[in-house]
């Protein structure tokens, strides 16, 4: 997706100008994946520009900064004021951010104990990410013939970045297939989550959604769902998913940061459903984006105001 640059980025506690924002060449992280990030959105919101659930994301990117041994040297309360300026002095209303921490230079090897920790935080305008199209009538997707990094070799529930060469693979294929998304597998031929979305499957008014420990990130926008459902009369049932119940789903719909609830209207060339959103997406889908505007008056606590 191409972005607009914009004029500053946060770096280590100070903004600086957006083409500053580089990295050494020998940086650990880039070496050996050893990062850790984040994507959060601003949304305009009736009282102003509001950052949907921004402690839990800094919290998260603490989360996964110890899952592979990293302190990142910022506080999830300063990090989280750091977002908001940011946010702020690019003059951004509606906004993508993204903050990293990633192991930065000392010498050269594996093992990254004691080198420096560096922070950034960009944040840019950023549109649907599986396409205005997609958001209202449903996109294509295949079965990864990648499975999905697994709890056996990595933190599968941390948002590191070595783990998205695993995302990059199965996006790459599922484009050059002719798709515009993959659900990977686990280890266990079940089912876990997209190249950087969470699934939720609807079946007979029920929905269902991969569990924890399937090997898939603990999605924010996922638990706003799991949160928000019982509102609209459907609970979610966390529990495993097998290929073939793909194909016998009456619905099935993405969740994430950048996709924000995205209909799935095609899985493996067979039509999910009557190939066209259903009825609980849509009604899941309206709800969330109500929410995030500010429109809903029981989750402003959501929200968190510039
Ligand atoms: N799974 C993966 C692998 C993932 O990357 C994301 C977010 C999710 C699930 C959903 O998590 P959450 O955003 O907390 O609901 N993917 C982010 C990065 C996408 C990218 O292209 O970069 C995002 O949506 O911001």
């Amino acid at each position: 997706m191409q972005i607009e640059p914009t004029e500053k980025i946060w770096k280590n506690g100070k903004l600086i100008p957006w083409k500053e924002a580089t990295v050494h060449v020998l940086s650990h992280g880039l070496h050996y994946g050893t990062g850790v990030f984040e994507g959060i959105r601003c949304y305009s919101t009736v009282k102003g520009p509001a950052i949907f659930r921004l402690r839990e994301h800094m919290d998260r990117l603490h989360k996964s900064a110890k899952s592979i041994n990293m302190q990142i040297p910022f506080s999830v309360d300063q990090l989280c004021e750091a977002a908001k300026e940011t946010v702020r002095e690019n003059k951004l209303d509606a906004c993508y951010i993204r903050p990293i921490s990633f192991f930065g230079v000392s010498g050269i090897g594996v093992n990254p104990i004691g080198y420096p920790v560096e922070t950034f935080i960009a944040a840019f305008k950023l549109g649907a990410y599986l396409g205005d199209e997609g958001m209202r009538n449903g996109i294509r997707v295949h079965t990864s013939s990648w499975h999905r990094v697994t709890n056996g070799s990595v933190p599968a529930t941390a948002k590191a970045c070595g783990d998205y060469l695993n995302s990059a693979l199965a996006i790459m294929e599922a484009k050059q297939n002719g798709f515009d998304e993959t659900i990977m597998l686990n280890e266990l031929h079940m089912v876990a989550e997209g190249s950087g979305e969470n699934l939720f499957l609807v079946r007979d008014g029920k929905i269902h959604t991969p569990p924890l420990n399937a090997g898939i990130l603990p999605g924010i926008t996922r638990s706003s769902i799991i949160e928000l459902a019982p509102g609209l009369g459907y609970k979610v049932e966390e529990q495993n998913i097998a290929r073939s119940e793909l194909y016998l789903a009456d619905e099935l719909f993405f969740t994430g940061t950048a996709a924000e609830v995205t209909p799935i209207r095609e899985v493996d060339r067979r039509l999910v459903g009557d190939g066209k959103p259903g009825p609980v997406t849509k009604a899941i889908q309206t709800a969330f984006l109500d929410i995030v505007k500010g429109k809903d008056q029981k989750y402003t606590k959501w929200l968190d105001p510039l």
